[in-house]
């Protein structure tokens, strides 16, 4: 029966629109003379659901016969946006697709418009896990993403007076067509309750946690198809529902209301993302979501592997484990957990597995976004584990002191366990001892790492043995072809095929076009279309009008004050009063510009909500003094997201990423922006170096401090009265005298300057941001000198595609070989 009915759903347009009207009739329950948008929508993304399926089951099957090395991406975030366009494109139908779709009477740009997206993630975490999985899945890699399904996702963001609202982002509110509800996989996950100790049959001692909550967890499967291969991969999203063991006592006594409560409280385990983007919250409800997660997904992989029925000293063969930052720690002592206390293992034995399984991405330094647990609340949730951690500390101070005896000092800054009232567990400590590999995010933060937060380990383990780099990277199916149609036809035309989306490097052979007047037209006609369609949006989303021939000046990304959005807009109030003193004759040779910003604030991040505030008080003097003739407008807009982050990139003229130097580990929408020919002002920092390197001083704006002088600044500012640089003292002036509304609202943030002792180094970056932004200026005034820079940026990308970065781990960390699919006809 399979040879005559199971075979490939084929992928012509009819094929297309039998099964889409199928789906209307069927699924939807719908008349077809009655579809509107959102049905069409629905129709669509189940007929490509139903294909999808068909090859993410030959892949599971096909790897489960290889029975090979698999890869885990533990991540509590994904930030996938979208996924019907990219799917589309993944998998062949995107012609057949469209063009069936307009035979039935609908556009497919209105149509992938009603997809909301899946915004599992707060900002570049969960961004690069979701790059991470397309090209996993396009190098034909084994392997899953673990992670939560969160009720609501990241919050929706509107603006109320100037201030950000958050509103619930009930994503689930329709179906969603591409999770599978595996109602069938669930797994037990017990909380706090007391450890009993007993002497094994072999007389060994050995200890037993008595759980006495639990909570199950459901999966839902999420495929991932990947571009021009057959492999779809899965990312496993769990979910909480209590355990249906009904208190009758308590039912009898009364209690019902109590009962059901309870009850509710196992959903809340993964009823919302945590909105916090580089910064640590201490909530218990918080490491519960990391314990569950955990939990569920260890359970899941040893239960996969203890099909092949090796012995446990195979399992790091066929296991490797990538822990996206610290949040998934705890998995290294479940593990543990399993092999000592579940499965006899010895300890030693069991340890070393653990740590050749594990590998640990670190994404930050910022002292506030270092996980650190209270030891009572651990002990309190997970009395066993916390009894691990203390052994796995043990064990490992005692081979430290051995090579460092007399050094306790040495000891306690190396300690998972910070000696403090009441204690803590430093969770990058935590994983460091437990992975066999750590890596940076770029190249200057993962020498940065060596040289601060993990320098002792390098003390103890060695430079070369265990740190490595890896540059992040972006999947350029999405972040060039999805999201610059026009540019990527023109791509294609040029270097005559596509082979450019699997390898990047291809662009390269834009160079010899440079000066190509057709294909220069055509590169000036993409960017304008795509500048017209973002002033488009601007004006739907924020009622401002702006024209579409300024030069776009972009930032969008998280609200932190290390990004220094603050200091931006106060360049802005720098150029506006500058414009406001030219006379018109003056001001007739300026280049007219756009200042566009986006980004969600932390609901409890009060500095950080009060620049939005700022920007808005800002962009409504500006926009509405038609004394300085249109050459300035300022926008801010509002619940940028992954599908927002679409329209804006590829419209960019110039994106800042000024960061304090030494303060962002990578930056991912850097690579973004100038892969779509946007041209960077940035601060010597993250991956700006690298795309510095790889595109040339001269289509790059870099200035400010370096990260090696940071200290030294600080310093000076804390122990030396060091002045205000005159401009900014200029500009600061100017929001005291209320040119931008009662100054005494923005007060806290100017207190950042000086009582703050000014920590990013605004003050001392100011000048030479100014001094940079003039050459921005002229450079723009040279039509034809900024073409050119445009085309060698996008030429000069490749090294940023994920596939590159996913290569990289492949090889130097997980050890892992590609499995490709081949499909049974
Ligand atoms: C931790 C504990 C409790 C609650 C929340 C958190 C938490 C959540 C999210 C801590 C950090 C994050 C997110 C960090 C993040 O997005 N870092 C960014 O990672 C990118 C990918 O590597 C880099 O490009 C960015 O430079 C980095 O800021």
């Amino acid at each position: 029966l399979w040879e005559k009915y199971g075979g490939d759903e084929t992928d012509d347009k009819e094929a297309f629109q039998k099964s889409f009207i199928r789906h209307v009739t069927t699924t939807l329950a719908r008349s077809i003379y009655n579809i509107d948008n959102f049905s069409a929508y629905q129709a669509t993304a189940h007929s490509v659901r139903d294909r999808l399926i068909k090859r993410w089951n030959e892949t599971q099957q096909t790897h489960t016969e290889a029975d090979s090395k698999r890869v885990y991406y533990l991540s509590l975030e994904f930030l996938l946006g979208r996924s019907l366009d990219n799917a589309l494109l993944n998998l062949g139908l995107k012609d057949n697709c469209g063009e069936g779709v307009k035979e039935l009477g609908f556009a497919m740009e209105d149509v992938l418009d009603q997809e909301v997206d899946a915004a599992l993630g707060n900002g570049g975490l969960g961004r690069l896990a979701a790059c991470y999985m397309d090209s996993l899945a396009t190098l034909d890699y084994p392997a899953w993403g673990y992670g939560l399904r969160y009720t609501y996702g990241i919050f929706q963001q509107r603006l109320k007076d100037g201030y950000q609202v958050e509103f619930p982002d009930y994503w689930l509110n329709f179906d969603n067509p591409w999770e599978l509800p595996r109602l069938d996989v669930v797994v037990d996950v017990k909380f706090y309750g007391s450890v009993n100790r007993y002497t094994d049959e072999k007389g060994r001692k050995r200890y037993a946690w008595e759980g006495i909550d639990t909570v199950q967890s459901v999966a839902y499967d999420v495929p991932i198809p990947g571009y021009g291969t057959k492999n779809c991969i899965n990312i496993r999203l769990w979910s909480s529902k209590p355990k249906r063991q009904f208190d009758l006592s308590r039912f009898n006594e009364g209690q019902y209301e109590q009962a059901v409560q309870e009850q509710m409280q196992a959903e809340n385990i993964t009823a919302v993302l945590y909105p916090n983007d580089n910064h640590m919250v201490g909530k218990e409800l918080r490491l519960k979501q990391q314990y569950f997660w955990v939990a569920a997904s260890l359970f899941d992989i040893v239960r996969r592997f203890k099909k092949s029925q090796r012995p446990w000293s195979h399992f790091p063969d066929q296991v490797a484990i990538q822990l996206n930052d610290t949040h998934p720690s705890l998995a290294i002592v479940e593990l543990q957990r399993i092999l000592v206390d579940l499965e006899g293992v010895d300890w030693d034995d069991a340890w070393e597995i653990v740590t050749r399984t594990f590998a640990f991405t670190n994404h930050t330094i910022l002292p506030e976004a270092m996980e650190r647990w209270p030891v009572p609340m651990v002990q309190y949730l997970l009395p066993r584990h916390m009894q691990i951690i203390f052994d796995i500390n043990l064990f490992f101070l005692q081979k430290v002191e051995k090579a460092f005896p007399d050094n306790r000092d040495l000891l306690a800054r190396l300690s998972i366990i910070e000696e403090s009232t009441p204690q803590f567990v430093r969770m990058a400590h935590l994983a460091v001892v437990g992975s066999h590999r750590v890596n940076g995010v770029a190249e200057l933060h993962s020498e940065l790492i060596k040289k601060t937060i993990f320098k002792d380990f390098i003390q103890y383990y060695g430079n070369d043995s265990k740190f490595e780099n890896k540059t992040n990277g972006i999947t350029p199916r999405r972040w060039l072809h999805q999201a610059n149609p026009k540019l990527s036809e023109l791509i294609t035309d040029t270097l005559g095929n596509k082979n450019w989306l699997k390898n990047l490097d291809l662009l390269k052979g834009l160079k010899s076009y440079v000066d190509n007047k057709d294909f220069r037209k055509r590169w000036v006609a993409a960017k304008h279309s795509n500048k017209v369609r973002l002033t488009e949006y601007i004006k739907k989303t924020t009622g401002i009008i702006v024209n579409s021939n300024a030069l776009f000046d972009v930032q969008v990304k998280r609200i932190h004050e290390y990004k220094r959005q603050f200091m931006n807009i106060l360049g802005v109030i720098h150029r506006y009063n500058t414009l406001k003193k030219m006379t018109s004759e003056e001001r007739a040779d300026v280049v007219h510009r756009v200042v566009i910003f986006g980004g969600k604030a932390a609901p409890g991040y009060y500095i950080a909500k009060l620049v939005i505030k700022l920007i808005n008080s800002v962009a409504e003097v500006v926009n509405n003094d038609n004394s300085i003739e249109d050459s300035l407008k300022v926008a801010f807009i509002p619940d940028y997201n992954v599908s927002v982050a679409e329209i804006i990139i590829p419209a960019s003229d110039i994106s800042q990423h000024i960061s304090t130097a030494g303060t962002e580990a990578s930056g991912t929408s850097n690579m973004k922006f100038v892969l779509n020919g946007g041209l960077i002002l940035g601060t010597v920092d993250g991956a700006n170096i690298e795309i510095h390197e790889e595109i040339g001083d001269d289509n790059i704006f870099m200035f400010g401090n370096l990260a090696h002088q940071v200290d030294d600044l600080r310093h000076a500012h804390r122990y030396r009265n060091v002045p205000m640089d005159p401009s900014l003292q200029a500009v600061i002036n100017d929001i005291e005298s209320g040119q931008f509304g009662d100054s005494r609202i923005f007060a806290p943030l100017i207190n950042t300057l000086t009582l703050g002792q000014d920590y990013y180094l605004i003050s001392d970056d100011f000048q030479s941001y100014l001094d940079a932004q003039k050459l921005v200026d002229e450079a723009y005034k040279d039509k034809e000198g900024w073409i050119t820079k445009s085309i060698l940026c996008s030429a000069n990308m490749g090294k940023f595609s994920s596939d590159r970065a996913i290569q990289e781990y492949a090889e130097r960390i997980w050890n892992i070989e590609p499995v490709p699919v081949v499909t049974k006809k």
